[in-house]
């Protein structure tokens, strides 16, 4: 999927679910299953687990920022590579 196409998404989710430009974790659940199965599905991650991953800040939804890094470890292929991106970007905090 091109990441353009996933900045639109998130578009579309926010609009639908999200408040102050975040995602909740009911929308960006019903993200993962709609849109992107197969992130869920190459591994054994649930996508619980994805959303502890990718909400750096734990404030129980992902701002853009978050869904950016989601984005850049999607387009790496593998929800383990996305795990060492995002923890780079912890580092730096
Ligand atoms: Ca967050």
């Amino acid at each position: 999927m091109e990441e353009f196409a996933l900045g639109a998404m998130f578009g579309v989710y926010m609009s639908k679910q999200g408040e102050d430009g975040k995602l909740s974790k009911q929308a960006f659940l019903e993200m993962l299953d709609e849109e992107l199965p197969s992130f869920k599905g190459q591994g054994k991650n649930t996508g619980e687990e994805i959303f502890k991953g990718i909400d750096m800040n734990q404030d129980g939804s992902v701002d853009f920022k978050e869904f950016a890094l989601m984005v850049a470890g999607y387009a790496c292929g593998s929800y383990d590579t996305l795990q060492k991106v995002m923890k780079e970007a912890q580092k730096k905090k």
